[in-house]
């Protein structure tokens, strides 16, 4: 196991129950270990960024082979979880400041962009979902996950312990960007491919109004 991704595994992750009220640390190995019998892990809270440039293209990354669940699958710009003792605080719930917070912690750590470059209240938060899925025979998620849209031109400078390759990808690109992928056979997290078959295509296709669409409290089952 890759040691940098190996010690992250003591990260202190926030457990929830279904409806997303925290009841609790976990680290984030436990957090992602399969019960005996294949069963999803505990299920804990986490985010999933979205980043657009101002031609409304959405960033991608190919999350490193060094990474333990996952390795070398597709997904949107930048996912993780709020931590426990993390200073300023990730459990925060008052306006998602902690998952703001988060957010813009791991856009630095994964994409070498700069924090002071991102105000917390760029983050435009739409909804929750709730899902788990098994990566491996031993590591899988299960999450309730807060979905962010940011859009902004940021500079960056991936890590390649977290990701190995980023692309900028356009609303009617995507199809082309999508059968590339098929192709070479590199899938999609199955938490992106759920959000691009439900909420993602919608949302798109509102990014230059984004301060109209309101926040959804309810937690969707996908
Ligand atoms: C966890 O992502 C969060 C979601 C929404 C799957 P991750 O495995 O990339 O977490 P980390 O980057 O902290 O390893
Ligand atoms: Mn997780």
């Amino acid at each position: 196991m890759d040691p940098t991704q190996a010690f992250l595994l003591k990260e202190k992750c926030i457990a929830v129950d279904t409806n997303d009220k925290a009841i609790g640390e976990i680290s984030k190995e436990e957090a992602h270990l399969l019960g005996p019998n294949g069963q999803l892990p505990p299920l804990h809270r986490a985010f999933s960024v979205f980043v657009f440039n101002t031609k409304n293209e959405l960033l991608m990354q190919q999350r490193s082979e060094h990474k333990i669940t996952f390795p070398g699958y597709y997904t949107n710009s930048c996912c993780s979880h709020p931590l426990h003792n993390c200073s300023p605080d990730e459990t925060d719930e008052a306006c998602h400041v902690g998952i703001r917070r988060a957010a813009r912690r791991r856009l630095q750590i994964e994409l070498g962009i700069d924090p002071d470059s991102i105000e917390l209240s760029d983050f435009k938060i739409l909804t929750r979902i709730i899902y788990g899925a098994p990566s491996d025979g031993k590591w899988g998620e299960h999450e309730v996950d807060y979905i962010l849209f940011l859009r902004k031109d940021v500079a960056m400078k991936p890590n390649p312990n977290e990701v190995s390759r980023v692309a900028y990808v356009s609303l009617p690109g995507f199809r082309e960007f999508q059968d590339y992928l098929e192709k070479n056979n590199i899938p999609f997290t199955p938490w992106f491919r759920l959000i691009l078959n439900s909420h993602l295509k919608g949302w798109w296709k509102q990014i230059d109004n984004l301060e109209r669409i309101e926040y959804d409290p309810v937690i969707h089952r996908l």
